[in-house]
């Protein structure tokens, strides 16, 4: 009888938890192709990166090297890469990805296959390699490293000829052996014209889509460094996000389809900003800007560096919408970060952490309408438990649906984040943000995508109450995170 009684006990307890219900309808949704890899997931969560724009062109002021400059034009009598590492991870950055060579050609590392680099310049006698330094620099202070290694070449004899693409395959090799871990190659788009070729003085023009047979340079790369993104204009791993202003797409799919991407097509750089949602792979956008006008460092900038206004304002529409930053802050002639560009990025550490730290939702109590299979295991309190691996999510059939967050005291609100669970697929396509004001629900901001994350700057408003309400969502929406400001 008493064993009896205890199972009745343990019985309802389960039913209460929803434990019970688990067994029949908790399945985890399917997943809505294409997902990102565990790579691509990796690099979603770095959020903010660092592009490094460093050769000759620092020293002859120009932007895009003409491939005659002589190395002994390159002598940074103080370079510290620790200073740049430095600064990059206190303002919150993740990796660095360095400019090993621009399309002038010039090696900032000693590669046994030029006589183009830093071997033959002045700085540290021959005997530098920059790509060391910086490598080194980032392993020391915990951020990861990348390289840009420029496929179209003005220095190069061969450029335009097979050979070259020999000599471009040896460069990767040094690349992704001797210096460690990259998490990340970008192939820059620009490609072929008129440089200086060995002395030739001619232009040389390509077809982009054989010259390089990027398929086998890319399973060659992978054959070293399995992990690597690839970014290019169009992939495979992220792909150009259409300008270089810092503004992502207000809608803003991870997802496209590839073949849809034609150099030169009308409308190329509104469908990279904004994806598709029945793209048919995963390709997100990186938002890369540079801290100054120019990529490069030049004198004349120094008082054009974007000011920490500004680069929060970058922030918020690239990180803010769903993308990653790429933000390029230029070394100068002395090998260090110039002053002001320091200024601007403390400045902008600062905002972020005004605007963005205390997180009023944390924590707190979520309701919704419904959620899956009223399971705990997709319950609202998912949304605020501060860990993104739990999320609320409604049954299959229901894809639309919405969450109240109740912070109790009603505090001026200036910012709401919110996140999907993209592992299983990005889904939202339309969403509604309500507070509650005078006795009523006053939307506050609408939008379409959310993805791996959203930020919405509103108007400041005093609340104690939310609501975030999917209108239309390609499946079921599973919402891991939302935080409040
Ligand atoms: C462009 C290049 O031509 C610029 O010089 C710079 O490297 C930028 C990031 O990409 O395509």
């Amino acid at each position: 009888m008493k064993i009896k009684q205890d199972i009745l006990v343990i019985l309802s307890f389960l039913i209460s938890t929803g434990v019970s219900s688990q067994v029949v309808n908790t399945q985890p949704p399917k997943p809505v192709l294409p997902v990102p890899s565990a790579a691509q997931m990796a690099w979603h969560e770095m959020e903010m990166n660092a592009f490094v724009h460093f050769t000759t062109n620092t020293f002859t002021d120009l932007e895009w090297g003409k491939g005659s400059e002589s190395p002994s034009l390159f002598n940074p009598l103080h370079l510290d890469a620790e200073q740049w590492v430095k600064n990059l991870r206190e303002t919150g950055f993740k990796t660095l990805i360095l400019t090993c060579k621009h399309h002038d050609g010039f090696c900032l590392w000693p590669s046994k296959y030029t006589d183009h680099s830093v071997k033959y310049s002045p700085y540290k006698g021959g005997k530098g390699d920059v790509v060391k330094e910086v490598s080194n620099a980032c392993k020391k202070y915990g951020l990861k490293f990348g390289v840009y290694l420029s496929p179209w070449d003005r220095n190069h004899a061969e450029y335009g000829k097979p050979g070259y693409i020999t000599y471009y395959r040896n460069q990767l090799k040094e690349l992704f052996t001797q210096y460690g871990f990259v998490f990340e190659m970008w192939f820059d788009g620009a490609n072929g014209g008129d440089g200086y070729y060995g002395g030739a003085n001619e232009i040389r023009k390509i077809n982009g889509a054989t010259y390089y047979d990027w398929p086998t340079t890319l399973s060659f790369v992978k054959s070293m460094q399995p992990n690597v993104i690839f970014f290019s204009d169009a992939g495979p791993g992220v792909r150009w996000v259409g300008n270089e202003r810092g503004v992502a797409g207000e809608t803003n799919w991870n997802t496209i389809s590839t073949d849809t991407l034609f150099a030169g097509k009308a409308g190329i750089e509104e469908l990279l900003n904004t994806g598709s949602p029945d793209g048919n792979k995963w390709v997100p956008a990186e938002v890369d800007v540079s801290i100054r006008p120019g990529w490069f460092y030049h004198q004349r900038e120094d008082s054009l560096v974007k000011s920490p206004e500004k680069l929060f304002q970058i922030y918020l529409t690239s990180v803010g919408r769903g993308s990653t930053l790429l933000l390029n802050i230029p070394p100068d002639r002395r090998g260090l970060f110039h002053e002001n560009d320091i200024k601007a990025l403390k400045g902008f550490r600062e905002i972020l952490k005004k605007e963005l730290t205390v997180n009023l939702a944390k924590g707190t109590a979520v309701t919704a309408g419904s959620y899956r299979g009223k399971s705990k295991v997709y319950s609202p309190g998912n949304i605020t438990d501060g860990n993104k691996n739990t999320y609320w999510a409604t049954d299959d059939d229901v894809r639309t649906g919405s969450f109240e967050i109740d912070m109790g005291t009603p505090t001026t609100v200036k910012y709401i984040l919110l996140q999907e669970y993209i592992r299983l697929g990005q889904r939202v396509k339309a969403f509604t943000i309500e507070v509650w004001k005078d006795n009523s629900w006053q939307k506050v901001a609408e939008g379409t995508t959310i993805g791996y994350k959203r930020i919405l700057p509103i108007r400041p408003i005093t609340t104690n109450r939310i609501r975030v309400s999917v209108i239309d969502s390609k499946a079921c929406p599973l919402i891991a995170n939302a935080e409040v400001y």
